[in-house]
């Protein structure tokens, strides 16, 4: 056995949502690394730019995933070569809205659980079997400061976090004695799409979230699941907490009648 940290050359890595974010970066360090990717998301032109970007190694494929048949059915299919998934970044998701509980569109909320929760479940059932079968591999999840701790109009979005946390608390159980790894990246403020989506293309409100701060980019995102991914296969982080400098907590509010 060897206690020595992976090589790169070795990693067949399936990330959803390589469109935007930290997919995108996903895609990118692995690639620059010397691994496979295979790169999924809903918007094909930007996956197309990214397989003209990063050439052979990266793989790309449409994919909705809410859709767990076509999620199966894509991994059936893969070409040789990217076959041997042992990395997932089950990583698509987002959050809609910022609103109180009872005013908020609950069509977003649904929005929300079908990809953060659905979405997400239906990646890590499609490739277990897979990993399992091969002896080898690695599941990551987008969990997030908000699985965490609350603020006002998290709701729904922080609902979906916290059961990406316990989700893969639990599969930690399930993974033992079969060498699949399991980690939830929890981020904290990242500048990337997520707030664009978040306030439905309101790009003044987007940019406020990250305004006169150091927030993180998607490539220090990437870069955290990269050293996670590469380290000896006889150690797992767990959970990984990262928040920017700039970032911290604030007190209990108190309402006073
Ligand atoms: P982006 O909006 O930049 O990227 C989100 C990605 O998810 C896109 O590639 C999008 O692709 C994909 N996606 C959304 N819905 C679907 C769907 N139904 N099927 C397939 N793909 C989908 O956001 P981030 O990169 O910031 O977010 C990535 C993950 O990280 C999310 O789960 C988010 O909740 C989490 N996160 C983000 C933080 C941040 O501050 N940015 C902090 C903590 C966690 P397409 O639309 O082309 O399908
Ligand atoms: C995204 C981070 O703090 O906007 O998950 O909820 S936050």
């Amino acid at each position: 056995m060897s206690y020595g940290m992976l090589d790169p050359k070795s990693l067949t890595v399936f990330v959803t949502g390589a469109t935007s974010g930290f997919g995108e970066a996903i895609a990118r360090r692995f690639v620059g690394a010397g691994a496979r990717v295979v790169g999924t998301g809903r918007r094909m032109e930007r996956l197309e730019k990214l397989k003209a970007e990063l050439g052979e190694a990266l793989h790309v494929a449409e994919l909705d995933v809410r859709d767990y048949a076509a999620t199966e059915k894509l991994l059936a299919e893969l070409p040789e070569a990217f076959s041997g998934v042992n990395v997932v970044a089950a990583n698509a998701g987002l959050a809609l809205g910022l609103g109180p509980a009872d005013t908020v569109d609950l069509a977003d909320w649904h929005t929300m659980i079908d990809t953060n929760v659905t979405g997400f479940v239906n990646t890590v059932r499609a490739t277990l079997p897979g990993m399992i079968a091969r002896g080898r591999g690695h599941v990551f999840g987008l969990g997030s400061v908000a699985g965490d701790y609350p603020y006002p109009g998290g709701n729904t979005y922080a609902g979906t976090k916290a059961f990406v946390k316990q989700f893969l608390l639990a599969l930690r159980s399930d993974m033992l004695g079969k060498n699949v790894r399991v980690t939830n990246i929890e981020p904290g403020m990242v500048e990337t799409e997520f707030s664009l989506v978040r306030f439905k293309g309101d790009e003044g409100k987007a940019a406020d979230v990250y305004a006169n701060m150091r927030g993180m980019t998607a490539n220090d995102v990437a870069e955290t699941i990269f050293w996670c991914a590469t380290l000896p296969e006889h150690v797992n982080i767990n959970r990984l907490q990262v928040m920017p400098t700039d970032q911290a907590f604030g007190p209990f509010a108190v309402h006073r009648g």
